[in-house]
């Protein structure tokens, strides 16, 4: 492989947050070595950043990049596996599959571009929503409480719990570096402005700070912004755990065996 920029078009629309996310991804991603490196997407302008690294990667169907990632994690353990999601994308569509890739411990990298809203099939509301938002699904503004992603995987198990902006490179950039080299599953919220449906720049900018280190109670620091606009967001890292990793440790029967065996039939 020679560049990691593919010579692709760019359709994101001007000021996009994913400009800032696909920047910070490529550094890590040379830093970490792309030979070792897998990335996934699911559906929505998030997954064009499949389109802009040259690295080995699968453009899924909507909200299936975790199970993707998951499964390309189990049959090459040695990879780095990456799945590039939205939040229609994993906390609608394909919820499910989180949730369980966080319970499994799986030893991959979520990256949710968190828009709170379907931004490619231009606006409507998503589990992420802030309650009252106007959409073409919700013309008269959002009835539902908006969900913490956060707080859902750190229920469902998640080792590695991470928030940070996509208008703070450096920041971004350390944060991916953490997720990916933590060995477990790793989920990793990055506040996204989309400027075109739900510019939320301002909001981020004003009211983002950083933590100066993993909180004792994780939960209850995740839990401070409820994702209405205006309330302090702390962002860095929430939770880092050791554990035992799915890929690595899958029991058989009674016995506790690896992967790789069970990939050259040792068994
Ligand atoms: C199963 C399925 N449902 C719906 C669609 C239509 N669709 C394509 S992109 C998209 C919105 C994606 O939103 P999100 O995942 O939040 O990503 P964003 O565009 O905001 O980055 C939808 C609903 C689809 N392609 N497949
Ligand atoms: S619609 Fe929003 S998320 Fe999609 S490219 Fe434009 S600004 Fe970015």
């Amino acid at each position: 492989m020679s560049e990691i920029n593919l010579n692709t078009t760019n359709t994101w629309c001007p000021g996009c947050g994913n400009f800032g996310i696909e920047v910070a991804a490529k550094k890590v991603i040379e830093k970490i070595g792309r030979e070792k490196t897998a990335i996934t997407a699911g559906i929505g302008c998030h997954a064009k950043i499949i389109d802009y690294i040259n690295v080995n990667s699968f453009y899924g169907l909507h909200g299936r990049p975790v199970a993707l990632a998951a499964g390309i994690k189990l049959a090459n353990p040695d990879l780095n596996v990456i799945a590039f999601s939205g939040d229609g994308d994993s906390l609608n569509e394909g919820i499910s599959h989180l949730i369980h890739a966080a319970k499994r411990n799986s030893d991959i990298t979520v990256v949710l571009h968190q828009n709170r809203n379907f931004a490619l099939t231009i606006k409507q509301y998503t589990a992420s929503s802030p309650k009252g938002f106007v959409s073409n699904s919700s013309p008269g503004g959002t009835i539902e409480d908006p969900l913490n992603a956060l707080d859902m995987v750190h229920s469902a198990g998640a080792t590695f719990i991470a928030r940070s902006f996509s208008g703070d490179l450096p920041h971004m950039e350390n944060i991916l570096e953490e997720a990916i080299k933590h060995k477990g599953f790793s989920f990793v919220e990055i506040l996204q402005p989309c400027p075109t449906w739900y510019d939320t720049s301002s909001d981020y900018r004003e009211n983002s700070y950083k933590m100066s280190s993993i909180p004792e109670d994780s939960l209850a620091k995740i839990k401070e912004w409820n994702y209405q606009n205006g309330g302090k967001i702390p962002v860095g890292i929430f939770k880092k755990e050791e554990k035992g990793v799915f890929e690595r440790d899958i029991i058989v029967g009674e016995e506790m065996v690896s992967v790789e065996d069970i990939v050259n039939s040792k068994i």
